[in-house]
């Protein structure tokens, strides 16, 4: 006979567990228990931010048992994972996404609403990590999500910079920067590992040896020593098991102090050793595309690669693995040329740590690593001055010549006598100055080489990496973008998401091509009413965010106009400036004039040391100045420039945006996401063909697009017959009068001058041809304004550019990679038991 207590032990404990039950009432005693005895506050005398950590880590200890159940189903010995090498990891707020993928938002929302409290403040109360620039970073952290909802094996590996992105502060129509001290209040979504620190070498010199067995070694002497420490966070899945981790490396000095230093009195000397191996995780250099030719820049990118080769190589031997089968448990994807030197420092791991012969290790190496490439601008492609390279890197220089001299032996091979060919290959730059070419190197020993849109992997095989792809085109393959719809639709725009799911059923949020169906409800009267309505929400919204942020007043009626994204000279902002100064001077010369009414808004951060794009900024801001204080305009025409575009601020923009500014110099941006943003919120795009806009137009449906401008091969044809643009400036009354003005400063009242150099080079040189597009950019937006007039069109329109964005979720993009790249695939996890006996 069965005892009650006995009953009772196999019977699975009912009471709710503090730390993982999901009932309003245990969210509640959660929320009040972290608050007091995590945050150490009661209410009396609890911030805002107390009662967000005291929410994060009661949503924290709710992913737990997943995270660790990923980390041992994943670390085994036949499971293949995904390494993602990243300089930049653009997250975002992690506590709605969190909310989200753990599918428990609503419980939430009523237990912080019965605790008095207001869910909308705590997120907003979230330091967003702005571990990144702008497209490049935000990619990775789309992919970590997508890779997570397909539940396949990854870790992003990066910086954990101290220092995200600078803030931007607009004062007196300039760019200020303030730094970015985002881990100020602490940072609960992560848990540091110092157990797991590792070692990197750097500067110093190498000595050669014979070892035991005979064979010609060679030692690397460093100059010092860092360490890197990790600090881990869970990234989880879409309401599944998964948590895969990002895990980002802290520089730290090996001690803390230099003790031989400190005996002989020296204690400033013995903590400025401390401090300079601190540096190189300090902060995000705050440049988008062009190149740093910085030390520390290169300091940082080898010292957070090393740390994560040497991770992977230690988890690839704690699960059995034999080095010549990397390969099968790793895909090691470089983010660009940035973690590139990881070919030359995994040669090395392999050859002088763990003696690998030669020929092994570099079939291992070009077996395990890819490249993705995401610029085509010659200036952002890296190269290294080779002494600045050998002193830090004495051991990797020598081995990258080795690479080289085999490397060139190969082509040789295949192009007998073509000396220009391997001048052009070389991962060498020969000259008075020698270089070491990043993107050469990241070809040559990877697999795979792709680009970001099929325009720009097109124009990779034709122009930046022509050779090598003559030398091996199945190298080469196309991996277009895409972006999460779980941050980008579910939670940026929560009605939207209401609607489309109450017609369609959730499965687009996992098979976003289920958006398909919603076509069916184009023409539905009733369905175009609400979407139209959840769109004047949405512009509500951020009208009431304009009006706090800048105290500017804003028509929720009118077109919302938006172009936010890096300011840079291809993107073109000052084109879309040049149209608007146009329909000021139309509304000027012709007061009765009836246009669509519309608010123009900008957002986006200028390189610090990038004179020309801080310098569009000041001209937003000093047009607008003009423009809205003009009571002639009044009601018709609105100009704003946002501060601190990040991408919490993104996600209040692309749910309120009508119209969708994708407007680079055809052949200049490599894919652009921000633009698939937009279109799968319902705005409408007015774009040049380039970067995935070709493939936003061909999937909308080109009467759902509004194009204009020239080609790719217009623009390389009108630049080789000689471009000048003084003749379109001669040939355009209206341009011509838009150029004057700003060259006379009636945009700079006191400061004639002041955008002398912008127009210098638009009418001297103008390398982003904007005096040749201006015309059929203008004659596009007149388009626009009309067809706003015809709301029930415009709102057709809006459903099937939302209804056609399937192709752009970033699952679609990650399972292609892991098909042809990586070839991982899903792996079960099974909650960690803990959970599994209380829940
Ligand atoms: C970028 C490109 O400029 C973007 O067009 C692209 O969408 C993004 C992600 O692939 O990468 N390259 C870069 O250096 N910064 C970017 O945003």
């Amino acid at each position: 006979k069965k005892t009650a207590a006995a009953a009772a032990a196999a019977e699975p404990v009912q009471i709710e567990d503090d730390r993982t039950g999901l009932s309003v009432e245990t969210l509640k005693r959660a929320f009040a228990d972290n608050l007091f005895y995590i945050q150490g506050k009661n209410a009396d005398i609890a911030t805002l931010n107390d009662y967000y950590m005291a929410l994060a880590y009661t949503v924290r200890d709710r992913l737990l048992h997943r995270w660790l159940g990923t980390i041992k189903a994943q670390l085994k010995p036949k499971v293949k994972v995904v390494y993602y090498l990243s300089a930049e990891f653009l997250m975002g707020p992690h506590l709605g996404n969190n909310l989200i993928n753990l599918g428990i938002y609503d419980q939430v929302r009523q237990a912080i609403q019965e605790s008095g409290l207001n869910l909308d403040e705590l997120i907003a109360q979230e330091e967003e990590p702005g571990l990144g620039n702008g497209g490049l970073g935000r990619l990775a952290a789309c992919y970590l999500d997508s890779l997570a909802a397909l539940e396949i094996p990854a870790i992003g590996y990066g910086l954990r910079y101290e220092f995200g992105i600078f803030d931007q502060e607009i004062r007196d129509g300039w760019q200020v920067e303030i730094t970015d001290k985002w881990l100020r209040y602490g940072n609960p979504w992560e848990i540091a590992r110092p157990e797991a620190t590792v070692e990197v070498k750097l500067g110093g010199h190498t000595e050669a040896f014979v070892d035991g067995a005979g064979r010609y070694r060679v030692r690397w002497i460093p100059g010092r020593t860092i360490v890197g420490v990790p600090y881990d966070t869970p990234v989880l899945g879409f309401k599944n098991n998964t948590a895969n981790t990002l895990r980002l490396w802290k520089a730290e000095a090996p001690e803390s102090f230099d003790f031989q230093a400190f005996n002989l009195g020296d204690y400033y000397g013995a903590v400025n050793a401390k401090m300079y191996s601190e540096n190189i995780s300090k902060v995000l250099y705050p440049n988008d595309e062009p190149m740093q030719g910085r030390e520390l820049r290169l300091e940082q990118q080898f010292f957070f690669v090393s740390c994560s080769l040497q991770d992977i190589i230690r988890r690839h031997l704690y699960v059995g693995g034999k080095l010549e089968n990397l390969d099968k448990n790793a895909a090691i994807q470089l983010n660009d040329t940035h973690p590139s030197i990881g070919i030359a420092e995994l040669m090395r791991l392999l050859v002088d740590e763990h003696n690998v012969d030669w020929d092994t290790a570099w079939q291992i190496t070009q077996d395990t690593f890819a490249y993705t490439n995401h610029t085509l601008l010659p200036e952002a492609l890296e190269r290294w001055p080779l002494s600045l390279f050998g002193s830090l890197l004495p051991r990797h220089l020598e081995i990258i010549f080795e690479i080289n001299r085999r490397f060139l032996q190969e082509v040789s091979a295949k192009f007998p006598g073509d000396t220009g060919r391997l001048a052009r290959l070389s991962l060498i730059q020969e000259g008075p100055e020698k270089f070491v070419r990043m993107a050469h190197l990241a070809s040559a020993g990877s697999h795979a080489i792709n680009g970001v849109a099929a325009l720009h992997s097109e124009l990779l095989k034709r122009d930046v990496l022509r050779d090598f792809y003559e030398l091996s085109p199945e190298k080469f393959s196309n991996k277009t973008n895409g972006v999460t719809p779980r941050r980008w639709i579910m939670l940026s725009n929560p009605e939207l998401a209401f609607l489309i799911s109450e017609s369609i059923g959730d499965g687009w949020i996992k098979n976003l091509g289920e958006l398909r169906e919603l076509e069916r409800f184009a023409n539905d009267k009733e369905f175009q009413s609400r979407w139209r309505q959840i769109k004047l929400n949405n512009k509500t919204n951020l009208t009431e965010y304009i009006r706090k942020r800048t105290g500017l007043v804003v028509d929720p009626h009118s077109l919302f106009d938006i172009q936010v994204k890096r300011i840079h000279e291809y993107k073109r902002q000052h084109l879309n400036v040049l149209y608007i100064i146009t329909l000021y001077n139309r509304l000027k010369q012709n007061p009765e004039l009836e246009i669509t009414p519309r608010t123009f808004i900008f957002g986006g951060k200028a390189a610090p040391g990038y004179f020309m794009a801080k310098l569009i900024i000041k001209l937003i801001n000093s047009v607008a100045a003009v423009v809205n204080s003009d009571p002639d305009v009044r009601g018709r025409l609105k100009v704003v420039f946002l501060p601190d575009y990040n991408v919490t601020f993104g996600q209040r923009v692309y749910p309120a945006a009508e119209l969708s500014e994708q407007i680079s110099t055809a052949g200049k941006e490599a894919s652009g996401t921000g633009n698939m943003k937009f279109s799968m919120n319902g705005a409408l795009t007015i774009g040049t063909l380039d970067g995935a806009n070709v493939e936003i137009r061909e999937e909308a449906g080109e009467e759902n697009f509004f194009l204009f401008g020239l080609t790719t091969e217009e623009v390389y044809a009108l630049k080789a017959r000689g471009y000048n643009p003084w003749d379109y400036y001669n040939g355009n009354p209206a341009l011509r009068q838009v150029i004057d003005q700003l060259a006379s400063g009636v945009f700079s009242p006191g400061e004639a001058h002041l955008f002398e150099p912008l127009v210098d080079h638009l009418i001297h040189r103008d390398e982003y041809l904007l005096l040749a597009d201006y015309q059929s950019y203008v004659e596009c937006q007149d388009r626009v304004g009309e067809a706003y007039r015809d709301q029930e069109h415009w709102t057709r329109m809006s459903i099937l550019n939302s209804a056609r964005m399937g192709k752009f979720s970033s699952d679609r993009a990650i399972r292609e990679y892991c098909e042809d790249i990586w070839g991982a695939v899903a792996v079960d996890v099974a909650l960690e038991e803990y959970v599994q006996a209380t829940a």
